[in-house]
């Protein structure tokens, strides 16, 4: 009988974390997630995969803290993993600028800590750094692989390091360690700090009467934005690949932050510039990436990998699960909408 594969996931509990240990157990591997010790237990993303799969033995829940390089050491000479899933970070490029030190412990030095201990415990085992399409910063767009690294705040810096540490250990010891960039990716798991969310989760906030305005920073940037479900299934191609490489994963289109809020807003006919304030000094960054778009062609040609998500699609659901936090369906939110329209 096939032995099923082992995977470590740090990250487990974030938006793409939860999304890949879903996609993992329905190929039937042994899933660890490893993660921090928080005052309140944060599982809610992996809450219905913990009913299912916890007691059978598929899905295995451990502490350890990447600042503590025995609590990972320990983990990977006890179960052995095929596959690990370097996913966990300090995500906010925003709030990166506040937390400089703190960004570079988690996203560079426990990158360095995880495959140091891979290269010295267990070298067989595939890894995977979430690098991310930030460490473009200010090189003008399409962005692929050949392009240089200008990164414009502390994220940016600890992801570029990162990469190349990942690049080192492939090149230097022949670990098999690869990196995805990965362009923008959203879903209705996404953080309620980052922008795309704040705008669909407050819009529902305000058809329920709890908020008012949705107050925002700099809307003229332009990302590249896909879904995370997709995203992550590319990220398990890039570890099945005949061999270690980096790619990009993107869906070649780029809009304005502005052109979000106008299709969100479109999707219940409101004005958006009614319920909107913009260049709110709480949330412009000292620097910015001004615009984002990835040119994905070697990925879509070697890993056969596409989105199959669209923009408007990925609006759509997010929105209307936002609306069901608060009570809503589409119908009666409409309906909400046009008497907020007429006051
Ligand atoms: P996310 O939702 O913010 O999840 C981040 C995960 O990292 C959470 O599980 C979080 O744990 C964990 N984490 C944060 N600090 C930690 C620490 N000190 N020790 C242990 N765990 C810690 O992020 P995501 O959107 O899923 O992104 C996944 C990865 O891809 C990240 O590395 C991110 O930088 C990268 N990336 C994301 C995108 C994107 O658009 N989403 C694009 C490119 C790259 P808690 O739940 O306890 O907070
Ligand atoms: O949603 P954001 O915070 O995402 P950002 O900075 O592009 O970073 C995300 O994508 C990266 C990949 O490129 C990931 F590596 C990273 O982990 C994260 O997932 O901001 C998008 C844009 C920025 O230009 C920001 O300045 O929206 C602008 N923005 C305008 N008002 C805002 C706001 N961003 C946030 N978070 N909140 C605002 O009120």
């Amino acid at each position: 009988m096939k032995k099923n594969k082992v995977a470590f996931i740090t990250g487990i509990t974030g938006q793409d974390g939860s999304y890949l240990a879903e996609l993992l157990l329905k190929k039937n591997y042994i899933i660890h997630g490893l993660l921090r010790r928080t005052s309140i237990l944060n599982i809610e993303r992996i809450q219905d995969i913990i009913n299912k799969y916890e007691k059978i033995g598929k899905l295995n829940l451990h502490y350890m803290d990447l600042t503590d390089t025995s609590s990972i050491s320990n983990l990977i000479i006890k179960y052995k993993p095929h596959e690990f899933y370097n996913l966990a970070s300090m995500s906010h490029v925003g709030i990166s600028f506040y937390t400089g030190e703190a960004t570079l412990n988690i996203n560079t030095l426990a990158t360095y800590r995880i495959l140091e201990s891979i290269l010295k415990n267990h070298k067989k085992c595939k890894f995977y750094q979430a690098s991310s399409s930030e460490m473009f910063g200010s090189t003008p767009p399409p962005q692929n692989e050949k392009s240089s690294f200008n990164p414009q705040s502390p994220y940016g810096i600890s992801k570029v390091s990162a990469f190349h540490i990942t690049k080192y250990f492939r090149q230097a010891h022949g670990l098999f360690a690869s990196n995805g960039i990965l362009f923008n990716h959203e879903s209705p798991r996404r953080g309620l700090n980052f922008v795309t969310r704040k705008i669909t989760h407050s819009l529902a906030r305000i058809l329920s009467g709890h908020e008012k305005k949705i107050h925002l920073g700099d809307i003229s940037t332009r990302r590249d934005w896909g879904h995370s479900k997709d995203y992550v299934r590319g990220i398990w191609m890039i570890l099945q690949y005949k061999k270690p490489e980096d790619f990009v994963l993107s869906t070649g289109k780029n809009y304005s932050i502005e052109d979000f809020i106008k299709k969100v807003f479109k999707i219940l006919d409101l004005n958006w510039k009614d319920f909107v304030t913009t260049n709110n000094k709480n949330f412009l960054r000292p620097s910015e990436v001004r615009s984002l778009q990835g040119d994905s062609s070697k990925a879509r040609k070697l890993l056969k990998w596409k989105p199959e998500y669209d923009l408007n699609a990925l609006c759509r659901e997010m929105l209307l699960n936002d609306l069901k936090l608060y009570g809503m369906n589409l119908e009666e939110a409409k309906k909400i909408a046009k008497k907020l329209s007429k006051n």
